[in-house]
């Protein structure tokens, strides 16, 4: 780490290094609630309204998504305290019981501590609470790969951001198995649609410069019932290109007809749908991180989703990936309409279109809607398929969908 009086650099790979650690942390505490019997059955526990747990009105759901987000923070804000203050993400760690009693959930100093604040909010389960802490405060050490090692860039900390997503894709997470057979390699539901996505962005330009995607359950040991995960990160920061991705060996596990494949959201319009289909295989996916990643790995060629139903901390890590190729993402309406025309006639910069994180989306909207990828999303890893889909999908179609 080097400083100079004005502004604070640190190398790259120590923060690409904190956030890959970070990430493995989150999915080890996501493995641990689904694989401790005590802690799953409180996660899949369908309480009717009237039985609710009469002190917290939230569910251990929203409390594990919470835990994870305050652990990312607390793990990051130690290591650089600069950044602290900037990280972000979907959960707020205030819970609030009918009595109006309000707990904030972070993370202390000791297991003990956040045991005990933690049995607060599971009502008196010192079980659970001691499980979920030991998780929290367990050291976690992921070696740094080749690539990061000899990744050679500085940032200024102080001008980044965080935006976190603790558990993307959490209907599957909570109630996916693990036995989906895959189509072309992508997994159209289950809890290999679950992503820890931990994404930091320019506080000034907004766009995306580093992202760590961590899949927790990516492969079942039948004989054990365990998970291992796996995790990618990428960087695209000043002149500086690189990621964990190496090779395209994916593409092996597409469809014999080697169309290229876009993958996409069961709720997607059935005329987006139609559209698509006349020249692309589309593949179904939950989870908007898994769809992303699908398409960094070279699973996919481009995800595209017509509405407003993804927000800053869905996209924010993998478009730093998907940067790290030259690739990005765009907003979906700006591109399909008024942009359009200058992006065809090459007046404009594919990437001046691109999402930023810095500013709301929506600035008339308050609390986390304010935050949502409003015009839709089209993420890609190569110009080129950008320029097919704008040339396949004439605006007109577009508009009326
Ligand atoms: C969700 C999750 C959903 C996705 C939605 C995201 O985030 O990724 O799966 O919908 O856009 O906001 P879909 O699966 O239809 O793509 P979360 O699970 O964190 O709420
Ligand atoms: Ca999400």
């Amino acid at each position: 780490m080097c400083s100079n009086t004005s502004i604070h650099t640190i190398t790259m790979n120590s923060f690409v290094h904190a956030l890959v650690c970070a990430a493995e942390k989150s999915a080890s505490i996501a493995r641990t609630i689904r694989q401790e019997e005590e802690l799953f059955t409180l996660l899949v526990e369908e309480k009717k309204d009237e039985e609710k747990n009469k002190r917290f009105v939230q569910d251990f759901k929203t409390l594990a998504d919470v835990l994870i987000q305050e652990t990312v923070s607390y793990d990051v804000g130690k290591q650089f305290p600069e950044i602290a203050p900037h990280i972000k993400g979907e959960e707020s760690n205030q819970f609030t019981n009918t009595l109006g009693e309000t707990v904030v959930v972070e993370v202390k100093p000791t297991v003990e501590e956040t045991t005990e604040l933690l049995a607060k909010v599971l009502d008196g389960n010192m079980g659970a609470a001691r499980l979920l802490a030991t998780a929290v405060h367990q050291n976690v050490e992921v070696e740094m790969d080749d690539n990061l090692r000899t990744l050679k860039s500085d940032t200024a900390i102080g001008n980044l951001g965080i935006w976190i997503d603790p558990i993307d894709s959490t209907a599957e997470y909570i109630s996916g198995k693990g036995n989906n057979a895959a189509e072309s390699g992508i997994y159209p539901s289950g809890l290999q649609c679950v992503t820890v996505l931990i994404g930091a962005f320019d506080r000034s330009s907004g766009l995306p410069v580093l992202g760590v995607v961590n899949q927790p359950f990516n492969q079942l040991d039948s004989e054990s019932g365990k998970w291992t995960g796996r995790q990618f990160w990428g960087v695209c920061h000043g002149g500086v290109r690189a990621t964990s991705i190496t090779g395209n060996d994916n593409i092996s596990l597409r469809a014999a007809d080697q169309r290229k494949v876009i993958v996409i959201s069961t709720s997607e319009s059935d005329k987006l749908k139609a559209a698509l289909e006349a020249n692309w295989n589309l593949v179904f996916a939950a989870g908007a991180g898994y769809k992303q990643l699908c398409v960094a790995i070279g699973l996919a060629d481009a995800y595209i989703l017509s509405k407003g139903s993804t927000f800053k901390w869905d996209s924010c890590a993998p478009h730093a990936v998907l940067r790290a190729f030259g690739g990005g993402i765009v907003s979906y309406q700006k591109v399909m309409t008024t942009e359009l025309q200058g992006f065809v006639e090459g007046k404009k910069p594919i990437h001046g279109l691109e999402l930023l994180y810095h500013v709301p989306d929506k600035v008339h909207s308050t609390g986390v809607n304010q935050w949502c990828n409003d015009g839709g999303i089209i993420a890609f890893k190569d110009v080129a398929i950008l320029k097919d889909l704008i040339s396949a999908l004439k605006p007109e179609t577009i508009t009326a969908l």
